[in-house]
C-alpha cells in the first residue's frame, strides 16, 4: 500500500489511553515527516457504527492504532484495502493473516507484555525512516502505561525492550534500578509513599500521615529551601535508610521480602525532559497521558506527545489532579458500601452503577485489584453506560495469575448475555444490555475454574 502520495488524505484513528495516544502520535509524526496529508483522531472505543461513520468521511487511507483488531470483517466491508491496523489486542487467526493487519501476536510477540501498540507503531515508523528513532521515547511511555513492564525487575523486554534500547542509544532515555514509588519526580516523598499501592504497605499505602511519621523517624530531610524534596532527589544512602525502615514496617516474613523486592525495579528516565516535572519519569509521563484520555482531554495529550511543553503540560497537570480526586471519590463510594462490593468465591463484584462514571471504571477496578484483600481474586466491576447498557471492567489479582484467561471469559460471558467483550488474560472488559446482567454474572461464575 503506497500511503504517501501528493493528494491522498490519511486518517489515523487511535484509542484514548496513553498507549493509544503514543501510538497514534508516533504514526502521525512519522507520516507528517514524509509530507503526508494526515489527520489524527481519538475514539474511546471502536464499534461497527463508528467504522461506518469514519468510512463516510472519505479519507483515502485509514490507519487504526491500539484498536480495531476485532473488527477486521467490518473494516474490510467498509474500506476494502484502504486500511491498516497497528495493534496488540488478540484477533482470530484468519484476521491475523490479513495483509492490512500489523498485530503484535502475528509477529510472534505476546501482546500482553512484550509489545504494545506504541512499540508496534515505533517499529512501523523506523521502517519508514531511521530518523524516526526519536519516537522511541513515546514507545517506552506507551509500553509502561499499558503495564507491560513484566520483565525482570519490572523491565521492558522484546519489542518494547528494543524501543527502550534505541531510546537509550539515542541519549533520550536512561534505565537504572531504583525505588519504584509513584510520582518520583513531582510529589513530596511522603505523598509518593502514600500513593504507592503495589505492594500494599499497611499504614503507609493511602496514608500521608503514616508516611510522614515514618520519614520523621528516618531523619531524612523532607524539604529543600522552601519546597518539598522528591523521591528522585534522594541520595543512595537516604534510599537505603528508607528501604530499611519500610522493611521494618513489612516485618520479616517471606511475603514481606517479596513485597520489598517489588519496590525496587528499573526506572526509566527521559533525559531530555526537565527534572521534577511529570515528563521526566516515563511512568509518570504515562500516568499524565492516561488521565488526559480518561478526562476527555485527548487533544492535550496528543499535543504533549508531539512536543508541546508549554500550556498543554500545565493543562494536563490540572487534569491529572482532577482525575485523582475523581478516582478516590469513586473508590470510596464502592468500598464504603457493602451492597456495592459483593464476594462470590474467588470473584468480587464491584457494582459502580450510579457512583462510578463508566470512563473511570477501568482505573478504579485496577486500583481495587492491586489492593490488599483482592489480590487472590478476580474483580468484576460494572457501571452504567449509555441509556440501557452496562460497562464491565474486570481484572485478575496478581496472586490469581495464570488460572483464568479473562479476555476469553469476558468474550464468552458477554456473548451469552447478548453483549460484546474481550481483552487480555489479566485485564478485560465487556459491554452488555443492563437487563442481561444476571445472565452475564452467571456465565462468568460458570466459566471460572473452581
Ligand atoms: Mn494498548
Amino acid at each position: 500500500m503506497k500511503l504517501v502520495t501528493a493528494h491522498s488524505r490519511i486518517l489515523v484513528v487511535t484509542h484514548i489511553d496513553a498507549d493509544g495516544l503514543c501510538s497514534g502520535s508516533i504514526v502521525f509524526a512519522a507520516l507528517m515527516r514524509r509530507g503526508a496529508n494526515v489527520t489524527l483522531r481519538t475514539v474511546p472505543e471502536l464499534d461497527p457504527r463508528t467504522v461506518q461513520s469514519l468510512a463516510a468521511q472519505n479519507f483515502d487511507h485509514y490507519i487504526f492504532t491500539d484498536l480495531a483488531s476485532t473488527l477486521i470483517p467490518e473494516l474490510e466491508a467498509a474500506l476494502g484495502g484502504r486500511y491498516l491496523v497497528i495493534d496488540h489486542h488478540e484477533a482470530t487467526e484468519d484476521d491475523m493473516r490479513r495483509p492490512s493487519m500489523v498485530n503484535a501476536w502475528a509477529y510472534g510477540y505476546d501482546g500482553g507484555k512484550e509489545a504494545c501498540s506504541s512499540s508496534m507503531a515505533y517499529a512501523f515508523a523506523v521502517a519508514l525512516s531511521p530518523e524516526n528513532v526519536d519516537l522511541s521515547a513515546l514507545a517506552v511511555i506507551g509500553a509502561l502505561a499499558d503495564r507491560q513492564d513484566a520483565g525482570p525487575a519490572r523491565s521492558l523486554t522484546e519489542l518494547n525492550g528494543i524501543a527502550a534500547d534505541d531510546a537509550c542509544s539515542a541519549g533520550l532515555l536512561s534505565a537504572s534500578k531504583d525505588l519504584l514509588f509513584s510520582g518520583r519526580e513531582t510529589r513530596p516523598i511522603h505523598e509518593s509513599i502514600a500513593l504507592t499501592s503495589t505492594p500494599y504497605i499497611r499504614g503507609l499505602s493511602g496514608s500521608k500521615d503514616g508516611a510522614l511519621a515514618l520519614l520523621h523517624q528516618s531523619g531524612i530531610r523532607l524539604m529543600d529551601g522552601g519546597s518539598w524534596r522528591t523521591m528522585s532527589s534522594l541520595s543512595s544512602e537516604e534510599k537505603m535508610k528508607l528501604t530499611e525502615l519500610i522493611a521494618g514496617v513489612l516485618g520479616g516474613s517471606g511475603e514481606a521480602s517479596e513485597a520489598l523486592s517489588s519496590l525496587v525495579g528499573v526506572v526509566y528516565t527521559l533525559e531530555l525532559e526537565e527534572s521534577f516535572t511529570p515528563l521526566r519519569d516515563a511512568r509518570e509521563f504515562g500516568t499524565l497521558l492516561n488521565s488526559c484520555g480518561r478526562m476527555g482531554a485527548t487533544g492535550t495529550g496528543v499535543a504533549i506527545c508531539l512536543g508541546d511543553r508549554g500550556t498543554a503540560v500545565k493543562e494536563a497537570m490540572r487534569i491529572l489532579a482532577e482525575y485523582r480526586s475523581a478516582l478516590s471519590r469513586a473508590l470510596e463510594a464502592i468500598t464504603a458500601d457493602p451492597d456495592r462490593l459483593v464476594r462470590r468465591g474467588n470473584v468480587v463484584l464491584a457494582k459502580g452503577e450510579g457512583a462510578v462514571e463508566d470512563k473511570l471504571l477501568g482505573p478504579v477496578i485496577s486500583i481495587l485489584t492491586s489492593s490488599r484483600g483482592f489480590k487472590e481474586s478476580i474483580v468484576v466491576g460494572s457501571a452504567v453506560s449509555g441509556d440501557s447498557g452496562l460497562k464491565i471492567s474486570a481484572r485478575v489479582g496478581d496472586d490469581y495469575r495464570g488460572r483464568v484467561d479473562l479476555g476469553l471469559l469476558m468474550r464468552q460471558a458477554a456473548a451469552s448475555a447478548g453483549g460484546e467483550g474481550g481483552g487480555h488474560a489479566m485485564a478485560a472488559g465487556a459491554k452488555i444490555p443492563a437487563d442481561a446482567a444476571d445472565q452475564f454474572y452467571r456465565a462468568v461464575m460458570e466459566g471460572i475454574p473452581p
